[in-house]
């Protein structure tokens, strides 16, 4: 699925067929493949993620070119965007995968110069709160610093493309107000939040001091059946479907008071685009303007399969935080404004459609009757 090097793709070819009359050669211009394409191009890090595999259909949807940056790994890690996988032989293919790291300005600088993308949609973190205590220097340098290292290729080779940075409503940590907006000011309470206060300010910084195109999405939590199993809502999700087959006794969670604006990604990544649609580079909110807590999203999943989650839900201080963001709601009313971006799932559609999709799952483990060890260990595996 990953191509080693980064094949431009070809705008013109060549065949020598014959013909009633002797060899012919035949040119064919490939409209949508290059420079002489009338589409854009996009390139995405952060691809394999939850919301860079639903970004990525997006866009080819829109007729887009994407490429994707993939770090290497020692097992697969392309599991969300395999369905996407067009072979990178064929000329006319619309979406490449490419290894790099934004650890590694060189292999950014090279992507960035060979594919010249029109758009860039900076994805890629370390996203996860509770381990960005456990690696925070790493958290640094790839939240933080990845987003430097791509203005800064970007600002060298003289190329002029569109730019969204993935902020985040961590940012507002501590919060000082209620509902937070664009305006409200940020308080990171995690090494995540402060790597992503870094990045969100050099967005800004390129913007100004350059005239780039730079946009930050500060999005509210976001969920889906693609969401990582150590975030609490599909750990919650994942948990209560295998309780329900009895492949699975209890669940282990920390804070269940924390209160979270939590939406659907797909709309989300539809939010993203629109930023970089607008007439003018801008930062925004993109929320739902509901909030509810862990305790809400326990009852939601639990009850909707009968069960009461107070008999198989324990508490385990390794999945607390040292610092803790207690309460998240947002005011997306900008992004409604200026792009005309609303969310379409509720907290309760958005509940559902993650315990169907995993009940699915749990269905399937049960008869193979295999049981999935990564899932039954992730109670005790590390502190997530
Ligand atoms: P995710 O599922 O954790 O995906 C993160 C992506 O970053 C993965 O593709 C991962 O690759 C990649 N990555 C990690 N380290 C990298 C590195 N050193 N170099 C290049 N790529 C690297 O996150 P998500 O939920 O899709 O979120 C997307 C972005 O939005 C993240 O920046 C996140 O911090 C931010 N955000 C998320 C939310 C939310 O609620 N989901 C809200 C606000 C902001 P592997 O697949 O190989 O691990
Ligand atoms: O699902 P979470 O780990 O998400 P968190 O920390 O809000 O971060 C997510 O959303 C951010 C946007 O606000 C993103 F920027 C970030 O990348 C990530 O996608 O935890 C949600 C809440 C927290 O208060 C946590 O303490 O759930 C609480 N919680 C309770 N028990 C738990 C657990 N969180 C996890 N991960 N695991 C638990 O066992």
């Amino acid at each position: 699925m990953v191509s080693e090097a980064v094949p431009l793709p070809k705008a013109v070819s060549f065949a020598k067929v014959d013909g009633p009359n002797g060899p012919v050669v035949i040119v064919q211009l490939h409209l949508n493949s290059g420079h002489l394409s009338m589409s854009k191009r996009a390139l995405i890090t952060g691809i394999t993620g939850q919301d860079g595999s639903y970004l990525t259909e997006l866009l080819l949807q829109k007729d887009y070119e994407v490429f994707g940056i993939v770090r290497r790994s020692s097992s697969f890690n392309t599991q969300r965007i395999d369905h996407l996988y067009q072979d990178p032989h064929e000329p006319d293919t619309r979406l490449r995968m490419i290894y790099g790291d934004l650890n590694d300005s060189s292999s950014l600088n090279t992507i960035l110069r060979k594919t010249q993308p029109d758009e860039i949609y900076n994805l890629g973190a370390q996203s996860h709160v509770r381990v960005s205590f456990d690696v925070p220097e790493y958290t640094g340098e790839v939240s933080g610093l990845g987003a430097v290292r791509l203005l800064e290729a970007i600002r060298e080779i003289g190329i002029r493309p569109k730019f969204y940075q993935a902020s985040s409503s961590e940012l507002f940590g501590k919060a000082l107000e209620v509902p937070q907006k664009e305006t409200t000011p940020f308080h990171p309470r995690s090494p995540y939040a402060c790597a992503k206060a870094y990045a969100y300010h050099i967005t800004v910084n390129y913007r100004e001091s350059y005239g780039l195109f730079a946009c930050n999405g500060i999005l509210f939590n976001h969920e889906s059946e693609r969401r990582g199993e150590t975030f609490v809502s599909r750990k919650i999700t994942r948990a209560a479907t295998r309780i329900k087959l009895g492949l699975q006794e209890k669940l282990y969670l920390g804070n269940l008071d924390a209160q979270r604006d939590w939406g659907y990604a797909r709309d989300y990544v539809e939010a993203m685009w629109m930023m970089l649609q607008a007439d003018e580079p801008d930062d925004y909110v993109i929320a739902t303007g509901e909030t509810h807590s862990v305790r809400e999203f326990l009852d939601e999943a639990f009850e909707y399969l009968n069960l009461d989650w107070t008999n198989h839900v324990e508490t385990d201080e390794r999945y607390l935080r040292p610092a803790e963001v207690d309460l998240l709601l947002g005011d997306a009313g900008k992004a409604r404004r200026i792009l005309g971006w609303k969310p379409t799932v509720s907290f309760k559609e958005l509940v559902r459609i993650m315990v169907d999709h995993d009940l699915k799952l749990a269905e399937a483990e049960s008869a193979a009757k295999t049981i999935d060890s990564t899932v039954a260990n992730s109670a005790s595996w590390g502190t997530i």
